[in-house]
């Protein structure tokens, strides 16, 4: 498989939720060779359709209505919008909890039977750094955006189960253009094994609800994908070649969050509303 083409009939149309977003905004191309029409939404302005190859639907994912239209026609949903970091929980609660029950929903009553999900590390944060994890470990969320992730795998699970409707959770290490500290050296997902990982995603038959970590092929990488082997994917990119500039940057304390805990820093956030 390659992310620059494909040797897969492309489908007819995709929604890809999150498209305002940093890795939206990558998606918009990289997911192209996939689709006739990719359908981009969010909640923030998205560009507008550069032509008939695409389709641009604001949406607020709290609302289930506007999801349920968001949803109609489409083959297979990549949904990646929502709260990406910790917020205070009434703000997860309508973009990542409500909204990907909406999604859920919107697939059943208009028979799509792929979801991709954005699923995160966070969903495992609380392990220490240096464990090793498998798709069966235990979750340890890390916040109330870990939990929200949880949340959506196990909604992800119940609609295989009851519904059919098959999901890839992909527990995104840190995917942005380098790794930018000491932990994402072993976290980093390239763009590139991203969108491989998509294609294999959504091309993949009989997932039922897989789990899989987004991680390079990174040195020291805390994440066996042997529960996942049937998706095929083989990351390409490594974080090493960034080791000398990450290793610049100034060195954290032995006991910081952020080189004990999978998670780093999220595992410190809040409490919120005290005051
Ligand atoms: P991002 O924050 O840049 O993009 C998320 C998008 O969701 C934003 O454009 C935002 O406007 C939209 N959104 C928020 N609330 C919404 C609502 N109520 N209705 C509709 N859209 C809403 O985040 P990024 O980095 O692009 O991540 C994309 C997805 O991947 C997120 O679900 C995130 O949790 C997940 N992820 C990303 C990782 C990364 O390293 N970039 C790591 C792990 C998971
Ligand atoms: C995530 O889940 C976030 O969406 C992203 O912004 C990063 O913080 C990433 O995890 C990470 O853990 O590096």
């Amino acid at each position: 498989m390659t992310s620059a083409t494909t040797e897969h009939q492309p489908f007819n149309r995709l929604l890809l939720t999150g498209a305002a977003g940093g890795l939206g905004k990558v998606l918009r191309q990289s997911l192209r060779p996939f689709t006739r029409i990719l359908r981009l939404s969010d909640i923030a302005e998205v560009a507008p359709a550069l032509d008939e190859s695409e389709e641009v639907q604001l949406c607020d994912l709290a609302d289930k209505q506007a999801v349920d239209q968001l949803v109609a026609g489409v083959d297979a949903i990549l949904h990646f919008g929502g709260v990406s970091v910790e917020r205070p929980f009434e703000e997860i609660l309508g973009a990542n909890i409500c909204g990907v029950f909406h999604i859920y929903e919107a697939a059943r009553r208009h028979n799509v039977k792929r979801v991709i999900f954005a699923s995160s590390n966070h969903v495992i944060g609380f392990h220490k750094q240096g464990h090793r994890l498998d798709a069966h470990s235990p979750r340890r969320p890390d916040s109330y955006y870990g939990l929200s992730k949880c949340y959506g795998e196990d909604m992800a699970s119940f609609y295989f189960d009851r519904y059919g409707i098959e999901t890839v959770s992909i527990r995104i290490g840190s995917s942005f253009s380098e790794p930018q500290n000491r932990r994402m050296m072993s976290t980093w997902l390239s763009y590139g094994d991203l969108t491989q990982l998509l294609e294999c995603a959504l091309y993949t038959p009989n997932v039922g609800h897989t789990v899989v970590y987004g991680v390079s092929d990174n040195q020291n990488v805390w994440w066996d994908n042997s529960y996942a082997a049937h998706l095929n994917f083989k990351a390409r990119d490594s974080s090493e070649p960034f080791r000398a500039q990450v290793e610049a940057l100034p060195m954290p304390a032995a006991d910081d969050p952020i080189l004990v805990y999978q998670g780093g820093a999220f595992v410190t956030l809040g409490p919120f509303g005290d005051d």
